[in-house]
């Protein structure tokens, strides 16, 4: 039997250095731990949670992946470490970050992971994107679609796509 790949997404993002360039590598990088299948739009976004910093580029991917999920999370701090992250502030500037939003229909709650991520439905920087790739992929916990769950938040967070210049 030919085994089963459960559909991983990702988050990206950056607000540090050439922000297109880092989420374009990142995106690269992946290409080692899977098959990166799917890249949304880059959004332009404004910073949530901590406001004062510079406006973020994120993106959505979909990975396959034959990582089982602690693999997987190992493999993505190495790479952000490999992109020379630097961890000072907790939700502060970085040149990338890359977050695990959903492992097929998997729920995880271990100590160094949370999926589906806990912010994901509150995100607009990530609703908006991943919608452009999974509008009818179902969240696991809340049982609505992306679309569902991009359409139902309150306004605010601006989120534009990114034109290259
Ligand atoms: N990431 C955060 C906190 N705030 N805001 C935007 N717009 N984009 C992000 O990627 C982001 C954020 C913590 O990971
Ligand atoms: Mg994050
Ligand atoms: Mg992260």
């Amino acid at each position: 039997m030919t085994h089963m790949l459960k559909p991983v997404y990702l988050s990206l993002g950056s607000n540090l250095g050439d922000r297109a360039a880092n989420l374009h590598t990142a995106l690269t990088l992946l290409g080692a731990v899977g098959k990166v299948v799917a890249v949304s739009s880059f959004y332009e976004t404004e910073p949530v949670e901590l406001t004062a910093q510079p406006w973020f580029l994120n993106c959505a991917a979909k990975l396959e992946t034959e990582r089982m999920p602690k693999q997987l999370i190992k493999n993505i701090l190495d790479l952000e470490r490999e992109m020379g992250r630097q961890r000072q502030q907790k939700k502060g500037p970085r040149n990338i970050d890359i977050d695990i939003l959903l492992f097929g229909t998997s729920i995880i709650e271990t100590q160094g992971l949370t999926v589906p991520h806990p912010a994901l439905h509150e995100r607009r920087f990530v609703l908006e994107p991943l919608a452009e790739i999974a509008s009818d992929v179902r969240h696991p916990v809340f049982k609505r679609t992306i679309r569902q769950l991009r359409d139902a938040l309150p306004p605010g967070q601006a989120v534009r796509k990114f034109e290259k210049t």
